[in-house]
């Protein structure tokens, strides 16, 4: 295998373009020949993590088992790629403590939740502002955003169009660190 193993952290508010940048971003990961895995929130909590809810204790086990087999899969040799909100620092740090310096990238989708509201992909916030939805992230559960992040993406409203724009980004910079 022709590549470095590590762990792609995307965090930020639903309708960020988490999952959108993962699968571009895994796509052009699969053109260059490198092999990636997405761990994704929404989906890991259909199967791995059925059990959890969103409240802050059960966040914290969500990204505390997603952090766990991202970095098994990048012990294997694979660029993990986690896609989950993953709104606490704390729980963030950990998962970057379970890796050896560098092998940690944390991108963070810093899309006001304004424009993440405008979205709406799938009408939760909508949901969330007329209370049928309890403790949504951006709404009225908090979001902490990284201080430290490798690479922040900023998204313009030409950019969010162009997924592939904001995963060249992320390819660079692993290229750049020799993966
Ligand atoms: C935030 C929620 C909530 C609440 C359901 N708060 O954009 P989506 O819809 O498709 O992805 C979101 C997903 C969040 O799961 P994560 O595993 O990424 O969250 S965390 O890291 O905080 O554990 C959203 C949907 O689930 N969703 N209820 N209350 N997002």
């Amino acid at each position: 295998l022709n590549q470095k193993g590590c762990v792609i952290w995307i965090t930020g508010l639903s309708g960020s373009g988490k999952s959108t940048l993962a699968c571009a971003l895994s796509r052009s990961l699969h053109g260059r020949g490198k092999l990636s895995y997405i761990l994704d929130g929404d989906n890991c909590r259909h199967g791995l993590n059925r059990d959890l809810s969103f409240k802050a204790e059960d966040r914290a086990e969500n990204i505390r088992r997603i952090g766990e087999v991202a970095k098994l899969f990048a012990d294997a040799g694979i660029i993990s790629i986690a896609s989950l909100i993953s709104p606490f620092r704390r729980d963030r740090d950990a998962c970057r403590a379970l890796l050896p310096d560098g092998d940690f990238i944390e991108v963070y989708m810093d899309v006001p939740v304004q424009v993440c509201e405008t979205r709406d992909p799938k009408g939760l916030y909508k949901l969330a502002r007329a209370g049928k939805i309890k403790g949504f992230t951006g709404v009225d559960d908090p979001y902490e955003p990284p201080l430290n992040a490798e690479i922040v993406l900023q998204q313009s409203e030409e950019m969010c169009n162009s997924p592939t724009v904001l995963a060249e980004i992320v390819v660079s910079f692993l290229e750049r660190k020799g993966n």
